[in-house]
């Protein structure tokens, strides 16, 4: 049948890219990229993000190149997660038991799915976009754990946002039982810099803080930039939860580290010998190009109700 008026042609909008998710053959690890190059690689295995690369391809985690990657141990770089306890559990408490820094990092987690997002209302040509994984894990995964912990219900989910310049990760904890329990939690974010000689870490300067090489003993704050150069392993508690931290190297900003509900940050270099005690760190001189600055809530307990949910997290930004 002859149409009078056919329809002008509809223009194909040019193929705007997106972001790209995918899971590995042996389902072990989910990698995600932005159009413009950046991306993030997570093992499923502690949820643990084992690779941040910026639109250039260049490495932002320090990864041991001993690290286990095949869920036989927690990873030795990225950013381990750290749940229900920070450090060697106490005594004569739940998470008594448990190993040093919890469970969470040496768990199965499982993939929940994937969202993308465009900025603004269209997104631009270069497809300047966000992606954002989440993880969940609870307590019927667990296998049994030798502490009063078994006895407690919860479910987290964790969520991994990838942007142009910045990784975000967040944690959304809930007592899924009617017994309150307290944790403490922590992203060990393992950063990769390229000399810890040339590092200044600023926003802590008026921030007190536990030396906890040799001891834990309590310190006044610095006053000044914090440099590195021997064995540091410090849990600072800035005045204001909304200080950001910025990493400089060589006099020039690299990272940037802005906290939600995570009051304290842990400065940790191992130096030399540690590196050597542990069997996972590698290369020899590795601890020269990595600097843990972990962002948590580590100084004391968070307590929760059945029911309740805590929320926190932090942002990378890269300078
Ligand atoms: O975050 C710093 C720290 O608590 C150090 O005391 C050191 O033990 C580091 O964590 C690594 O702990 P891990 O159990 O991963 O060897």
């Amino acid at each position: 049948m002859e149409r009078s008026k056919k329809p002008a042609a509809i223009p194909v909008s040019p193929t705007i890219p997106t972001p790209q998710v995918s899971i590995s053959q042996d389902n072990s690890r989910i990698t995600a990229s932005l159009p413009t190059g950046e991306s993030v690689e997570v093992l499923l295995h502690g949820a643990t993000v084992i690779s941040w690369k910026a639109a250039d391809g260049r490495e932002n985690l320090f990864l041991s190149s001993k690290a286990a990657l095949d869920g036989s141990k927690a990873v030795r770089g990225g950013i381990p997660l750290i749940f229900p306890v920070f450090g060697p559990p106490p005594s004569s408490h739940p998470t008594t038991g448990l190993p040093q820094h919890g469970f969470t990092r040496n768990s199965k987690w499982e993939y929940l799915g994937k969202s993308s997002s465009e900025s603004g209302s269209l997104p631009s040509s270069s497809g300047d976009a966000s992606v954002k994984l989440d993880f969940g894990l609870s307590n019927e995964m667990l296998e049994s754990i030798p502490s009063e912990w078994k006895n407690y219900a919860f479910g987290i989910t964790y969520s991994v946002v990838l942007n142009r310049e910045e990784l975000e990760t967040s944690l959304a904890i809930r007592n899924t039982g009617d017994k309150t329990w307290e944790f403490q939690t922590l992203f060990h974010t393992y950063l990769a810099i390229d000399d810890i000689s040339k590092i200044k870490i600023h926003g802590l300067e008026s921030s007190p803080y536990i030396d906890k090489v040799g001891g834990a003993k309590n310190s006044s704050p610095s006053e000044s930039p914090i440099s590195i150069a021997s064995e540091t392993d410090r849990v600072y508690s800035p005045p204001s939860a909304g200080q950001a931290i910025t990493v400089v190297e060589s006099n020039r900003p690299k990272y940037e580290l802005t906290r939600d509900e995570l009051g304290d940050v842990v400065v940790w270099n191992p130096w030399l010998d540690k590196a050597k005690g542990m069997s996972d760190f590698g290369p020899e001189d590795g601890w020269k190009r990595m600097l843990c600055v972990e962002a948590g809530s580590v100084s004391r307990w968070n307590s929760l109700e059945g029911g309740d949910t805590w929320e926190g997290g932090q942002r990378i930004t890269l300078l």
